[in-house]
């Protein structure tokens, strides 16, 4: 495996652990970016999450929770733009967007993004070509179905083993497309049409998508699964989200997506003491 991950003008050291911070950009959040006042506050918002311990940032304008509405892409391009242009130029850490539309991969590339985070691993129109034409490192993650029913009644015969072959295809699209191996991240989608059992068969086995010789992303932070075993609210997660998180980071992830920066960081500094 590579020793670092090129996002843009930053390099990501793949041999400590990576805290991916949460930003969902809402509506009402910071969609005109462009002005002073909001312009202040996201970079207020930004500084924040790094002072907490984020080594990249990820922003979202497309809510991909199950049942969520699909989000048309000049609003997705609304939401995220203005923002990442405001950003980008003086965020010390990487800023990776959440998106599966190519339209706002190829305007985020240009706005300064470093990173692309695709939960439907370039599937989508133009998507491919949209990735490849940048140089940007891409983030390929499994879903069975679609957003708005994958938990509907998700079904496997071999959790892992089917994962893991998804994950192979998307690799070989995106080496038929022009997109080199050094770029890509790879994430066994946590929630994405998986049960409970599913969930926990790919936590249990992730170390074992090491010898695909890629960096590993692990999002579990907050999501239904941690609700399920410990019984909490999604706000009342955090316990359980860092556990998993730390259980994650020992199965060998390089990269933890996340919430509750502070605490996760805390794990890091857990798990990097322990671990050497
Ligand atoms: C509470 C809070 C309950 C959040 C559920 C959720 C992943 C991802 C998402 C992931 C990668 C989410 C964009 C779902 N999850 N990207 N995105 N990996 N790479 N749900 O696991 O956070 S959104």
């Amino acid at each position: 495996m590579a020793d670092h991950l090129s996002c843009g003008r930053f390099q990501l050291d793949l041999h400590r652990v990576q805290i991916m911070g949460i930003w969902h950009v809402t509506p009402d959040s910071f969609s005109d970016g462009g002005q002073w006042q909001h312009r202040e506050q996201a970079l207020a918002h930004v500084q924040a999450m790094v002072e907490a311990g984020a080594t990249v940032i990820d922003i979202g304008g497309e809510s991909t929770r199950p049942g969520a509405p699909e989000v048309p892409v000049q609003q997705e391009l609304d939401r995220v733009i203005p923002l990442l242009e405001t950003l980008a130029p003086e965020c010390p850490v990487p800023i990776s967007v959440d998106t599966s539309k190519a339209e706002v991969m190829s305007a985020a590339a240009a706005a300064g993004a470093s990173m692309i985070n695709d939960v439907f691993a370039l599937r989508q129109p133009g998507a491919l070509e949209a990735v490849a034409a940048s140089d940007l490192p891409v983030c390929l993650m499994h879903m069975q179905g679609q957003p708005r029913t994958m938990q509907q009644a998700p079904e496997y015969s071999d959790v892992f083993n089917e994962v893991r072959g998804f994950l192979l295809q998307r690799i070989a699209a995106c080496e038929a497309a022009g997109i080199e191996r050094r770029r890509i991240v790879l994430d066994p989608g946590f929630g994405f049409g998986k049960t409970l059992e599913h969930n926990l068969a790919l936590l249990r086995a992730l170390s074992g998508f090491h010898d695909l010789g890629l960096p590993l992303l692990a999002g579990i932070s907050r999501k239904s699964m941690i609700g399920q075993i410990t019984g909490r609210e999604v706000n009342l997660r955090v316990h359980g989200s860092v556990v998993a998180a730390f259980f994650a980071m020992q199965q060998g992830a390089q990269i933890i997506r996340v919430h509750d920066v502070a605490a996760t960081r805390d794990a890091v500094r857990m798990f990097e003491a322990l671990s050497r």
